[in-house]
């Protein structure tokens, strides 16, 4: 992106310049026009300064509940090694979660970004199938 590059560069340029030099010859204050260095104001002693750092801004990934649903043939033991082998739960939770689905129909095995919850309800339900059993597990947005 042009800016990013060129707001990168301005960046790298500042800092090869010692902070002291910086606060007293800003970039850009040869030629901005207004005959004051760069510096905001004149005239009081308040100066803003012009800000040459880019704000990083991070932005977390939005999350997927991988849910797994109940069926009449999977056997509980099989649904617990599975909490417990994808989706790392220890085995007293893995039991809980699995007596959940059992009782209510669905439940959440894990939260996990879009592709991660993908690949661990595709490798559910390729485990599932080995073994002949229905186990379903499908992702909702949170
Ligand atoms: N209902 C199953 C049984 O009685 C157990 C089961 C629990 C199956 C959770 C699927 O996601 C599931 N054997």
């Amino acid at each position: 992106m042009l800016v990013g590059v060129s707001l990168r560069a301005m960046k790298e340029d500042a800092e090869k310049i010692p902070l002291e030099a910086r606060r007293a010859n800003p970039p850009g204050g040869a030629d901005d026009g207004d005959d004051n260095g760069g510096r905001g104001r004149t005239g009081g002693d308040t100066v803003t300064e012009r800000r040459t750092k880019e704000k990083t801004k991070t932005k977390r990934p939005p999350l997927y509940k991988c849910i797994l649903l109940n069926d009449d043939y999977t056997p509980m033991e099989f649904v617990v090694e599975v909490l417990k082998t994808i989706f790392h739960r220890q085995h007293a939770e893995a039991t809980r979660i699995m007596l959940h689905v059992h009782q209510n129909g669905m439940g959440i095995a894990g939260v996990y970004p879009f592709e991660i919850a993908e690949t661990k309800i595709k490798t559910v339900e390729e485990l599932a199938h080995e073994s002949q059993y229905p186990l379903k597990c499908v992702m909702e947005k949170e």
